[in-house]
């Protein structure tokens, strides 16, 4: 995927942003899921499934996420919707939101 090549180091930054008025950017960010390749089959890149529905992803228009089907197979945070998860088109620019050191379990 393209947006690999154009990954954001974050060492010691954490997104919060739960007002969309509040955001610290205005871009939305890829994270490593996609289902590409198993259309609506959601797996982060290191092969475990996505959690889906509320409180991860979005709604637009009250039709939850996703909803792009085979047109749009990589999670982003998605800037206009208060950075939930909506499938995006993998080879649109955006930003990728890339994991450095400590994983938190949530
Ligand atoms: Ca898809």
């Amino acid at each position: 995927m393209a947006h690999k090549m154009r990954c954001l180091l974050l060492a010691a930054f954490t997104l919060v942003a739960t007002r969309e008025e509040e955001a610290p950017f205005n871009f939305s960010f890829f994270v490593g899921g996609t289902d590409r390749g198993d259309e609506g089959a959601w797996y982060w890149v290191d092969g475990t499934p996505m959690n889906m529905g509320l409180p991860y992803w979005g709604q637009t228009d009250g039709v939850h996420e996703p909803s792009g089907g085979e047109e749009q197979n990589c999670a982003e945070l998605n800037k206009n919707n208060r950075y939930y998860i909506h499938d995006g088109e993998c080879e649109k620019y955006a930003f990728a939101l890339c994991q450095y050191g400590v994983v938190a379990k949530l």
